[in-house]
């Protein structure tokens, strides 16, 4: 046989067994052993030494040309090999976008925390800031700034949380107040402000008691401030929070840190003031502390009290909504018991 004829049986048995590869590793083995140096191609080119001179090119071109197939065969194999696994591997990874998913528990803003947030909502939307602060306070900024003299009974051992004598847990959020006004530059414009956060009472707990609970203070230092602008803000907070439909009334008070200082009732959400087992017959209910903010305050702040006025008032979300949801235990925003809280989901 010549070397075109076997050179022609070669590729012929090569191309098939090619074909029939599946796999990239075999088709690498056949790579090497086809056309390597102790292959059967090189071994043919070999054998040109003992043809005649003038038949070498032709046969030499021809087993070039074999190779060169044999090489593209490979290689479109190869490729052909590498689509049908990625294919198979896709179809295996295959991810059903259509099954339904498993679903996630989430959870919901503490009952606490929609009062808070409503109530920040509300005074957001009328220019005021919301205000953070230390809940480890200076005597100084608790006390003394909101006119409570060493010898005022509130400042009792028996009352707050001392960490050492000048230090301990803020009893309300007016030290955030009190570090705002001593900052602000009334040159910039009037001060409003809201303080939420937690506070602490060295209570014991009981159903009406915790030695921590939660506070949302308000405060407006400008010129020209009068006692119609805290009744219009706190009807405000009332119907947010109680109704659309909800009317105040103020009753005389006493605070040392305004002056005059006034209790606020909310007309009954129950009965609409008729009278009910909620207002205790009256019709109303008692739900928060203003006044307008006392001189002394206003001077240990920096603020002279001849040119600025203003007025504050102080009220208790777990108050709110212990009386909004009808909860008689205020120990049961604490406990954490994933029962009682989820009846606030706000998912409806
Ligand atoms: C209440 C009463 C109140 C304030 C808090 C306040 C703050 C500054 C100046 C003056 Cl910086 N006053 N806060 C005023 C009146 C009442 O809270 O019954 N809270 C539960």
């Amino acid at each position: 046989m010549n070397l075109q004829n076997k050179l022609t049986d070669l590729k012929r048995q090569a191309l098939s067994e090619i074909e029939q590869t599946e796999t990239p590793d075999k088709i690498n083995e056949i790579r090497v052993h086809l056309l390597g140096k102790k292959g059967p191609i090189t071994e043919i080119l070999r054998g040109m030494r003992e043809l005649p001179k003038e038949q070498r090119p032709e046969v030499g071109s021809f087993a070039n040309k074999v190779r060169d197939e044999l090489t593209n065969a490979i290689d479109e194999q190869k490729e052909k090999i590498e689509t049908l696994l990625t294919a198979k591997r896709l179809e295996n990874e295959a991810i059903d976008v259509t099954l339904p998913g498993v679903p996630v528990k989430t959870g919901t803003p503490h009952i606490i925390m929609q009062v808070i947030d409503q109530i920040e909502k509300l005074f957001l939307g009328m220019g005021y800031q919301v205000v953070d602060g230390p809940e480890v306070e200076e005597d100084h900024y608790n006390f003394e700034m909101m006119n409570l003299p060493k010898d005022h009974p509130a400042r009792d051992m028996q009352d707050t949380f001392y960490i050492t004598d000048q230090i301990l847990m803020r009893t309300q959020t007016s030290p955030v107040q009190a570090r705002t006004m001593e900052k602000h530059d009334f040159s910039q414009g009037p001060l409003r402000m809201i303080s939420p956060g937690k506070v602490y009472r060295r209570d014991t707990d009981d159903a009406t008691h915790s030695h921590q609970f939660h506070q949302v203070e308000g405060l407006v230092i400008d010129k020209h401030i009068t006692m119609a602008d805290l009744k219009g803000t706190l009807a405000k907070i009332a119907q947010t929070i109680f109704g659309e439909e909800r009317e105040i009334r103020l009753r005389p008070s006493y605070f040392p840190f305004t002056e005059p200082s006034v209790e606020v009732d909310v007309s009954c959400f129950k009965c609409g003031g008729k009278g009910c087992q909620v207002c205790k017959q009256t019709g109303w209910i008692e739900v928060l502390g203003a006044g307008m903010v006392h001189p002394n305050v206003l001077k240990m702040a920096g603020i002279d009290p001849e040119v600025y006025g203003g007025f504050a008032f102080g009220l208790g979300p777990d108050r709110f909504a212990m009386l909004k949801y009808g909860v008689d235990d205020i120990r049961e925003f604490y406990l954490n018991d994933v029962r009682f809280l989820e009846q606030f989901s706000q998912k409806g």
